[in-house]
């Protein structure tokens, strides 16, 4: 008997070769990159000449949210660590002002330095909740919100501070009369700064920068060329990259799976924006385009005697057994197998280091996962909670993207921190744990349509016997949980560090992605305004006049 295959009934890519070919920018100019050079000087000026401490936050703060501050991380450092180290002699529990209290809490938390939450104690009063005359300070309020989400498991004076200040906020939020004030409060009510992804927030926030009266105009006009000659960049990487997946032709060979190549280049953007990352963007976008072809293999197209056989194929890492694999298998699973061998090439080329096991391991954890999440659907069985999630981590790909992402920027790779990653780090498995469940929340719905492995919603529902909404709040509050328990990650001695903050932007693009529904598979929601946004719609580089 012929066995009807099911589709996903995707759309195809809204973005086709052709027009990915014909962007064009003018600032990939030489000209652009000179002047870049000298407004980097003059800015090293503005931070060098700012010596109060209200002053150099402020600033630090400006440069963050213009996305600028990569280039000045020395001097950004240097003066965190001094206000910390004043701040560590000071009776801080004396401080009144809330704004510069919430500022400085959130600055020096996320960059590393471990400042107790007990710094808002003189805003409590005698009951221990925040002091109600507070809440005409709307600026500081908002300055308090941002920080609460700096907090981690167990704090309950932050827990109030985010309550109280979103309270606060949503209720004054229509009599603000401040207009930028009142735009910042609405944007960071949709998701705190925190949890923004870097580059899209960088765009919204110098349009808000270019309209505030005391706006430092070399800083504006250096976050708006930085931008544009970015754009550039990523321009040139997305036409590679798009050339590439035309050559590879996997999107004609499978027609069945999403088609998502210039969506997987913006979760890359995500992970790792900065421009001096090229490489890795590149990496991980292809290895996004294979593992969204995959999951799609899995979940709707092959036959569980099929998955069986490719499981098998990618866990032995066999390309000697192509030929028992299916056509459509066949072009996949050498696609992966190509692209894996490109990045270990390229470290054993740099680093003389061998990482294929490394980078086998992790496929073969993740078909595994896929398996049986294939083998519970086929057989109908529900798993608890407990069960789904154990799998449902790793399912969602985040071990792979992180590894990937790891592999990708870090040269020399030390084998100590390599094998601390491997033992299930939290750093590996908070993020991806944000994934899978921003993810469950934002794509459910289509996916019971279309008949897929129950996910977190309907374990939750099926084990506790309660509504779909509940369901949706109690995972919404494991999202804030284990938000907590990743910046703690932060705060940690830790020698891989460097790779938290990438580990975290992970966390930070699923949310954005999944705001508002399926804004991966369903290409035309707003990720499509951010893409648009972020390669092909520069800043009009013209400054305001004072
Ligand atoms: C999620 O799809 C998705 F897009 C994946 C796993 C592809 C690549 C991942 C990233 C670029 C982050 P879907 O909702 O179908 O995934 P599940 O695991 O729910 O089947
Ligand atoms: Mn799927
Ligand atoms: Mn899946
Ligand atoms: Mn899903």
């Amino acid at each position: 008997m012929e066995y009807t295959r099911r589709s996903g009934n995707y759309e195809p890519s809204i973005w086709d070769d052709d027009y990915v070919q014909s962007l064009m920018s003018k600032y990939a100019a030489k000209e652009y990159s000179e002047q870049a050079e000298k407004l980097i000087k003059q800015v090293k000026l503005i931070i060098i000449e700012t010596k109060d401490q209200l002053g150099q936050l402020e600033l630090i703060d400006s440069l963050q949210r213009l996305d600028i501050a990569y280039h000045f991380e020395d001097k950004i450092q240097k003066t965190l660590e001094k206000i910390y180290l004043h701040e560590k002699c000071q009776d801080t529990l004396m401080e009144k002002d809330l704004y510069t209290t919430s500022l400085k809490f959130r600055l020096l938390r996320q960059n590393g330095y471990p400042v107790p939450q007990e710094v808002f104690c003189s805003f409590l009063d005698d009951e221990g909740c925040f002091n109600e005359g507070l809440c005409d300070d709307v600026k500081g309020i908002l300055s308090l919100y941002e920080a609460s989400y700096l907090s981690m498991e167990g704090e309950s004076i932050m827990d109030l501070a985010k309550v109280f200040s979103s309270h606060h906020l949503k209720e004054k939020l229509e009599g603000i009369k401040d207009r930028v004030l009142s735009k910042q409060v609405r944007h960071a009510l949709e998701l705190p700064l925190h949890w923004r992804v870097q580059k899209l927030e960088a765009k919204w926030f110098i349009h808000i920068y270019d309209t505030k009266f005391d706006a430092n105009l070399i800083l504006l006009e250096f976050a708006k060329l930085d931008f544009n000659i970015t754009q550039a960049k990523y321009q040139d990487e997305i036409k590679q990259m798009s050339r590439w997946y035309k050559e590879t032709g996997l999107e004609e060979q499978l027609r069945f799976a999403r088609h998502r190549l210039v969506e997987c280049f913006l979760w890359a953007v995500g992970f790792t924006p900065e421009p001096h990352f090229r490489y890795s963007r590149k990496i991980l976008t292809k290895i996004a385009v294979l593992i969204t072809i995959m999951d799609d293999i899995y979940d709707v197209y092959g036959t569980l005697d099929e998955l069986e056989v490719f499981t098998d194929t990618i866990e032995r890492w066999d390309v000697n057994g192509l030929d028992s694999l299916p056509e459509y298998m066949k072009i996949c699973f050498l696609a992966l197998f190509n692209c894996t061998n490109e990045l270990a090439y390229d470290i054993l080329r740099d680093q003389g280091l061998n990482v294929i096991s490394n980078l086998r391991k992790l496929w073969a954890e993740l078909s595994r996962a896929y398996y049986l999440e294939a083998r519970w659907y086929h057989s109908g069985y529900f798993p608890s909670m407990n069960e789904y999630l154990s799998t449902a981590w790793v399912s969602i790909s985040g071990p792979v993207l992180l590894f990937h992402a790891y592999f990708s920027i870090t040269n020399p790779i030390n084998k100590k921190d390599l094998q601390s990653l491997e033992q299930y780090h939290g750093i590996i498995r908070w993020p991806s744990m944000v994934l899978r469940l921003t993810d469950d929340l934002g794509t459910t719905s289509d996916e019971i349509k279309k008949g897929d492995v129950p996910k977190s919603i309907q374990c939750y529902m099926n084990e506790t016997g309660c509504s779909e909404d509940d369901a949706r709040n109690y995972i919404k509050q494991l999202i804030d949980l284990t938000l907590k328990r990743m910046n703690k990650e932060i705060l940690m001695e830790s020698p891989i560090k460097n790779f938290v903050t990438t580990a975290m932007n992970l966390a930070r693009i699923a949310q954005c992605i999944y705001q508002i529904g399926d804004g991966f598979g369903v290409p035309h929601l707003d990720t499509k305004k951010n893409l648009a946004s972020l390669i092909v719609e520069p800043l009009s580089a013209c400054c305001k006049q004072n």
